[in-house]
Formats: structure tokens, C-alpha cells, sequence
């Protein structure tokens, strides 16, 4: 019989689940019993049979693999069945969702802070993913907060730290750990759902592409499948091998920090496609030879052309979008005649909609895709979906955007991000833009006129559930549209987020600089909300 050990704590202020789990500071989490709580709290709120399969698995960040063997030896005490965690302690996110579902977990805890840097001083995060395979949704992350609150005992056993780099199972109490490979189930399941044949054929042909791992998760997967399964040249993946700290670059797979990938995409030697990932594998980012490609617009691209890939022919029941993406995706949907649903932020809103078969494919601006395959937004997915309608309608990126522009119409559109700035200079802009709620409507601003101000708020369609306050949206009467929101990911003071969009109609001027498009919008943003008064910046830290 195993020993539970019970080891007395006091609660922690500050442990409720962002967007995307519980993420701060290394330092925070190195506090003693601080992930414990948290773990435990999650052990004590969420439904479970005895016996149950727990999934671990992690980006691979700094402290990845202490977290581990705690949870590990909490999950023994804790009643759980079996472990099964990622060799090396790593999983993408994705191919964490996926192992759940595969193996009928009860969950799963997934440990990254995603796009954040690691290292000692850096980032680390812990999420919780239900059944399905995707993040808790509000009511269990509020229930866990809850019992964060007012936790005063962790349970553990004692055991030696498992051999996470040797596969096999092992014993901890009466609980088998099994640690699988990380890449082959994941790789199993892309080759279903996409024409390999049709891609392996197109690089034969001398199709040519560059994906930069940015030395984070999807390093082994973008080997195993663009290289060994699809044939691309090696040293295709740049950046493949998983680093702890990332290399001290941000692993964000946008403009700033994959600006060599986008000079080479720019330049005179850019391969056909350039693509990259982030921290834990859910994010996406894609150039095609002298062409960037928004999110937003990558999300309505791949929804027009889903049903090229063998696993989605004939199938695409509806598209969703988080509130703030770009309504690119909304003139698809009503082109092929399928809905269209508008959710908050955060890819637990999502998980409804797949489980009921209202929707096929979603995404959001913040470089998320993703499909009814898993229950997150998956980086590579994105990227092999790409590839398999460029090989089958054999067309450059370039000829496809301006293609897709000249049917549904361009939605011009781009994000500010105002990073690390004062939380109270932040909360005063919220709060300031609240309070101006009632008499936006009918202001004139610059050439624009506002129609219509709001304080977003969501109805769950498939639960009731209600989620309010996720962002204020200021909707002009030409059309074009400005959304305040201050990020749930940050792990330190505030980042407000300001998203700008103009659409120009099919017929229209297709092909402007973004910028210039939304000058009119950028200034009425600072004059709508003080950003600059507010803020104390003149500028944007980050435009994508
Ligand atoms: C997380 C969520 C996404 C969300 C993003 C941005 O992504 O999973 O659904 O869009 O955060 O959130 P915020 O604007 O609040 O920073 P990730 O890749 O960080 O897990």
C-alpha cells in the first residue's frame, strides 16, 4: 500500500487561470507549494472516475521537468490510473490535445506560457485540458480559482523522480507512468487528415519551403513530418531543437520576432513558403515568396479552400472567429452558406461549438487555427493545411491571397500591442472607455463616425453559458471598426491590445500598405481612448 503524504499549505493570491492557464514569472513558481496548490486545486475541482488517465506534457521550457515529477507523484496520491507524459517531458500543445482524446484521458495538464520567453527569469505556466482535449472552460477554471483560495493540504507520495528520456512504463505508488514518444501519434493523425501524396509530389517537383521551430516544441514534429514524411530538403526546419530558454528569444511567431524568416520571405532567394510556430506548437504564422499573410485572412483562406483536404471534403459545418479577428472569415461563411460564430477571446470558447458540430475550422488573430481534429488551435495543422491546397490548386501564396481578395472583398487590418505598461494607467483606459459607452454613438472623429459602442459579451449557444466584458468594440459607419482589450497572458503589469480593420470592398483598392489604410482608425483610437495620455507611449511596442 502506498504512503500519501500530506503536506500542509496556505493559499496564494493570484493563482486564477488567465486566457490560457495560469502563467507567471519562474520565480513565482519556484515559491514553495505554489504549483502545488495549484495542481492540487485542479485535482480537487475537476470530474474524474478513480483510476482515471492523467496527460502531462510540456513545451520544454526552463523548470518544465521539476513540474513534472511533482505532478507526477501528486497524481499517484491523487488517485489517478496512469500517467502518460511526453519523452523529455514534451508535448505540443496540440499533440497534447490529441494524446487526451486518443487514450480517453480525463484531462491533462499542459505546462507552457506558450509565446512567452523562458528561462530562470522568464515565463512558466500551467493550463488544464478536459476530456475533450481542450482547456477547461470558465466554470471549472472559476472553480479552481475558487479552491486556490482556500487550499491548506497538497497530497504526494514518495518516489524517486521518473527517467522522462527513456519510453516505457514505470510504477509510482500504485500508479503506471508511461512515457510515450511525443511525435508519432501527432504525425499519425496529420498524415489522415492531409494529401501527403499530393504535397510529397509538389516537392518534388521543387517546391521549396523554410519553418522556423524558434527553438521551441514543434522542433521534432516539423522534422518528422516536413522532412522525413514529406521529403523537404534537410535544413528546411530551422530552429528544430527545443532549448529551455528558447535561444533568449521570444518564441512568437509573428513580424518582430521571426523577422529573419520574413526578410528571407521578402527577399530575392525566399523559398515558396516560410512558416513558423511558437513556444508550445498552436501558434502559426505564414509568408508566402513576398507576401504576408494576416491570421485573420489565413483563417478565411483556409476556410474557403478546407474541403481540398481529404479528411474535410464535403464537411465544413461553419467557421468561428474570436471577436476581435477580423470578419475576413465572416464573408466566407456567408458565401458558402455555413454560420459563423463570433466568440471571446481564448480558444476554450471554441470547444462547445466543435463538440456540437456547429463548426469545422476556427481561429484567431492572435495567430491561432485550428479544426474539429483536437480541441486546441494547432500551429502546425495551419501549416500543413497551407501546403495541401497549395500543392493541389499547384498556386503561390501571392496569386491565392489576391485571388481571394478579388471575391470576398479585403479586410485591411492590424493589431498595436502596448506591452509591460502600468496596470493603473490601464484599468483608467477601460474604465474611461466604459464610462464613455453611452455617448460614443453618433461622435464624429476625424472623417469617421462612430455607429454604434459596446462592451462585448458572449452567449454560449450550446450551454447558455454567459461571458461578459471581453472587449469594448467601437463599430464606425463606414464599416471599419476599433476593439480595446488588455491581454489575459501577460505575466507582467498590463497589455492592452488595439485592433483596427477596414473593409474594402471586391473591385476595390486590394493591394495598399496596411498602414496607410488605417491611418484614420489609429488616430481615432489615441483620440477615443487616450492611449498616449493613458499609456505614457507615442507608439506601439508591437504592430502585427
Ligand atoms: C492564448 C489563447 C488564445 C488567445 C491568446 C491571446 O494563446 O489560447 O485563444 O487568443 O492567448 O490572448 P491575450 O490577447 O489575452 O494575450 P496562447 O498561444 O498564448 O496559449
Amino acid at each position: 500500500m502506498t504512503q500519501i503524504v500530506t503536506v500542509q499549505t496556505q493559499p496564494y493570491d493570484g493563482q486564477a487561470p488567465g486566457t490560457s492557464g495560469l502563467r507567471k514569472k519562474v520565480k513565482v513558481f519556484q515559491q514553495a507549494n505554489y504549483a502545488e496548490n495549484f495542481i492540487q486545486s485542479v485535482f480537487d475541482s475537476v470530474t474524474r472516475e478513480p483510476g482515471s488517465t492523467l496527460v502531462i506534457g510540456g513545451d520544454g521550457r526552463f523548470h518544465n521537468r521539476t513540474v513534472i515529477q511533482q505532478a507526477i507523484r501528486m497524481a499517484a496520491a491523487n488517485g489517478y490510473g496512469r500517467v502518460l507524459v511526453g519523452r523529455g517531458g514534451i508535448l505540443s500543445t496540440p499533440a497534447a490535445s490529441h494524446v487526451i482524446r486518443k487514450y480517453k484521458a480525463s484531462g491533462g495538464l499542459v505546462l507552457s506560457a506558450s509565446h512567452n520567453p523562458g528561462g530562470p527569469d522568464e515565463d512558466f505556466g500551467i493550463k488544464y485540458n478536459i476530456a475533450n482535449g481542450g482547456p477547461a472552460p470558465e466554470g471549472v477554471t472559476r472553480a479552481i480559482h475558487a479552491r486556490t483560495l482556500e487550499i491548506d493540504r497538497w497530497f504526494t507520495v514518495e518516489a524517486r523522480d521518473v527517467d522522462l528520456d527513456r519510453i516505457g512504463d514505470v510504477e509510482v505508488g500504485a500508479m503506471t507512468v508511461s512515457v510515450i514518444d511525443p511525435v508519432a501519434d501527432y504525425a499519425d493523425l496529420m498524415e489522415e487528415l492531409f494529401d501527403f501524396a499530393a504535397i510529397r509530389k509538389a516537392v518534388a517537383g521543387g517546391f521549396t519551403m523554410r519553418f522556423d521551430a524558434m527553438s521551441a516544441v514543434t522542433g521534432p514534429y516539423a522534422v518528422e513530418i516536413l522532412e522525413n514524411r514529406l521529403g523537404f530538403a534537410k535544413g528546411t526546419v530551422v530552429n528544430g531543437t527545443p532549448l529551455e530558454d528558447f535561444g533568449g528569444h521570444h518564441p512568437d511567431p509573428n513580424l518582430i520576432h521571426a523577422r529573419e524568416l520574413h526578410d528571407l520571405m521578402m527577399g530575392e532567394d525566399a523559398p515558396d513558403i516560410g512558416a513558423a510556430s511558437d513556444g508550445d506548437g498552436d501558434r502559426n504564422l505564414i509568408i508566402g515568396r513576398g507576401r504576408f499573410i494576416t491570421p485573420s485572412d489565413s483563417l478565411a483562406m483556409l476556410a474557403a479552400n478546407i474541403e481540398i483536404a481529404p479528411a474535410y471534403k464535403g464537411r465544413l459545418a461553419g467557421i468561428a472567429r474570436s471577436m476581435p479577428t477580423s470578419a475576413a472569415a465572416d464573408r466566407v461563411a456567408e458565401a458558402l452558406g455555413v454560420p459563423c460564430f463570433e466568440t471571446p477571446t481564448g480558444w476554450k470558447f471554441f470547444g462547445n461549438l466543435l463538440d456540437a458540430g456547429k463548426v469545422t475550422i476556427c481561429g484567431e488573430e492572435s495567430a491561432g487555427t485550428g479544426s474539429d481534429h483536437v480541441r486546441e488551435k494547432d500551429g502546425l495543422w495551419a501549416v500543413l493545411l497551407w501546403l495541401n491546397i497549395l500543392a493541389v490548386r499547384q498556386i503561390p501564396v501571392d496569386r491565392l491571397a489576391r485571388e481571394h481578395w478579388a471575391r470576398f472583398g479585403r479586410n485591411y487590418y492590424a493589431r498595436h500591442d502596448y506591452e509591460g505598461i502600468d496596470k493603473d494607467g490601464a484599468d483608467a483606459l477601460m474604465a474611461g472607455l466604459e464610462d464613455s459607452l453611452g455617448s460614443l454613438a453618433g461622435r464624429s472623429v476625424g472623417a469617421l463616425r462612430v455607429k454604434l459602442a459596446d462592451s462585448f459579451s458572449y452567449t454560449d449557444p450550446v450551454d447558455g453559458s454567459v461571458s461578459e466584458n471581453q472587449g469594448i468594440r467601437v463599430l464606425f459607419e463606414d464599416g471599419s471598426r476599433i476593439v480595446f482589450r488588455l491581454s489575459g497572458t501577460g505575466t507582467q503589469g498590463a497589455t492592452l491590445r488595439v485592433y483596427l480593420e477596414r473593409y474594402e470592398p471586391a473591385g476595390g483598392r486590394l493591394d495598399e500598405d496596411t498602414g496607410a489604410m488605417l491611418a484614420e482608425q489609429i488616430a481615432a483610437a489615441d483620440a477615443i481612448a487616450g492611449i498616449t495620455r493613458h499609456t505614457g507611449r507615442s507608439a506601439p511596442d508591437v504592430i502585427t
